[in-house]
């Protein structure tokens, strides 16, 4: 009885011990430090695929006609997607790439800068280019880019920025 106690006691320290050691042990995470982004001002033409876009509501989809073979369905009146693109400042015309439905279904809000335009396709069932907007980029930086439904069944394909002056 007494050697089965000393063996209990025995055998609670070797596991707290090997608790302790086993807590001693455990690998710390790796310290991520975020990179900053580096902001390269770019000349020239400049293509952003919609699909590479941060997507609110809204999915890819294989379209045929699409560049790269997809492009973004803007399902719901509260689909968005955003990006930004580092710019040199300068003048750009700006033209988005969408297919619509028919006329009820072919109407999104682009913003480049903060400049927000209704654009709507007047063909439909295959990809359109828009009507051309013009957008002046005060300074060298990042501009945001944004798309916002304003009808719903819509397929955004890509944005083409060419920079006029
Ligand atoms: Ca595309």
């Amino acid at each position: 009885m007494r050697t089965l106690r000393v063996w209990v006691v025995v055998c609670v320290a070797i596991g707290l011990v090997a608790g302790c050691k086993s807590g001693d042990m455990m690998p710390t995470p790796p310290v991520v430090t975020p990179t900053p982004p580096v902001v390269t001002p770019t000349v020239g033409d400049v293509t952003l695929e919609v699909e590479a876009f941060k997507l609110d509501e809204a999915e890819v989809k294989d379209l045929a006609g699409a560049s790269g073979g997809k492009a973004v369905l803007f399902g719901s009146e509260t689909s968005g997607a955003e990006t930004a693109v580092p710019l040199t400042k300068g003048t750009y015309q700006v033209t988005l790439y969408m297919q619509g439905a028919d006329e009820d279904r072919d109407a999104v809000y682009l913003s480049v800068a903060g400049i927000e335009n209704r654009l709507f396709a007047q063909e439909w069932g295959k990809v359109f280019a828009c009507e051309t907007v013009t957008v002046v980029v005060a300074k060298d930086g990042p501009v945001k880019v944004v798309l916002l439904a304003a009808e719903t069944d819509v397929y955004l394909d890509k944005v083409v920025l060419k920079r006029v002056k």
